[in-house]
């Protein structure tokens, strides 16, 4: 670790959020007005770059007659699907052992919810996680139960390893050094979350962390942790080093903020000051990225990182585009 390395204390940044106005707002605004259903709103609000095709997917199913909840598993759906993203779906990184196991759930505003989580072989681990939350008494199936039940359910099965991913952990595998890098290669799960008259759903789809140890399951299909939707309050979804928000349900940690009448944007910093109080700050060398998106029933949302470098996707009043999330913790790219 660089000892020239500085952390600043960022309240002074301006992202392009705040430049959009009530898209994202302030970090200081902590209580916001009475929590209370917005029914002329619609948008959808993904993680990353790559949420601006998934939000540009939820939008036309939308359009055409879909429902919230077809619109945003139709909208992860289309970045499981993109090869070239090698941290969700087909072209996701495999584990340590060369296996692509994937992580996905999702939730609607009644508060049921399905997850799959260390699945192989199926493209869209999202439409088995809904699968999952309609068809069975449960919540979560995982491994090789979770894929006899896609079988029995219809899913195709399908080799999710590609040449490039293949290629690239045959490189890795030469020295086998597992380091986590924030917000490059490591951290771009899609979380998305959908905001159509009054009702809020949600999705969140992984490959999880490159060259992980077999079995491992991270955040992402974990309802509270990855993902979490209180149809009367507000949703929240992650992005980020899973371990953590696992060990602080950091999903449902910001809708209860929210809850208690604060801002997403402000609920989400709290909820990133927490684990920046309880991890970071008493393990000298300790990096992660950490990275939150939240809407609340006003209609309002925001994005909020540990560290910069997260964007997330806005899609709303015909547009979709990319927001610098504001962050935690300055840090030099170079540093
Ligand atoms: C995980 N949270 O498995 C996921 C990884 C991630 O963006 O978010 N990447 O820990």
């Amino acid at each position: 670790m660089s000892s020239r390395r500085s952390f600043l204390k960022s309240s002074a940044f301006i992202s392009t959020g705040a430049l959009l106005g009530s898209w994202a707002s302030g970090p200081q605004e902590k209580i916001q007005k009475p929590l209370e259903k917005n029914q002329s709103k619609s948008f959808f609000i993904s993680t990353w770059e790559h949420g601006l095709d998934a939000n540009a997917e939820a939008v036309r199913v939308l359009a055409a007659g879909g429902s919230v909840l077809d619109a945003v598993e139709k909208g992860v759906g289309v970045s499981e699907s993109d090869p070239l993203i090698s941290t969700v779906g087909y072209g996701g990184s495999p584990d340590r052992d060369g296996f692509v196991t994937l992580d996905a759930c999702i939730m609607d505003s009644k508060g049921n919810a399905g997850s799959v989580c260390f699945i192989e072989g199926f493209e869209h681990p999202i439409s088995i996680a809904r699968k999952v939350m309609e068809v069975t008494p449960h919540v979560i199936l995982a491994g090789d139960g979770a894929a006899q039940f896609a079988r029995e359910q219809g899913f195709p099965e399908k080799d999710m390893l590609t040449p490039q991913a293949k290629k690239d952990w045959e490189e890795w595998n030469k020295e086998s050094k597992y380091k986590p890098v924030i917000n490059i290669e490591n951290h771009d799960t899609i979380g998305m979350l959908g905001f159509h008259q009054g009702e809020i759903v949600g999705a969140c789809t992984t490959s999880g962390m490159a060259y992980k140890m077999h079995g491992r399951v991270g955040d992402s299909p974990i309802i509270g942790a990855g993902l979490y939707i209180d149809g009367e309050v507000g949703g929240c979804t992650c992005s980020g080093l899973g371990e953590y928000v696992l060990k602080s349900l950091t999903s449902f940690l910001v809708v209860e903020f929210m809850r208690q009448g604060m801002t997403p944007s402000a609920s989400c910093k709290m909820a990133l000051e927490r684990i920046k109080t309880k991890y970071l700050d008493t393990t000298p060398g300790l990096e992660f990225q950490v990275a939150l998106i939240a809407v609340n029933i006003n209609g309002e949302l925001a994005g909020y990182s540990i560290y910069p470098g997260f964007n997330y996707a806005v899609a709303q009043n015909g547009m979709n585009v990319l927001v610098d999330a504001p962050y935690l913790i300055w840090k030099d790219k170079n540093d």
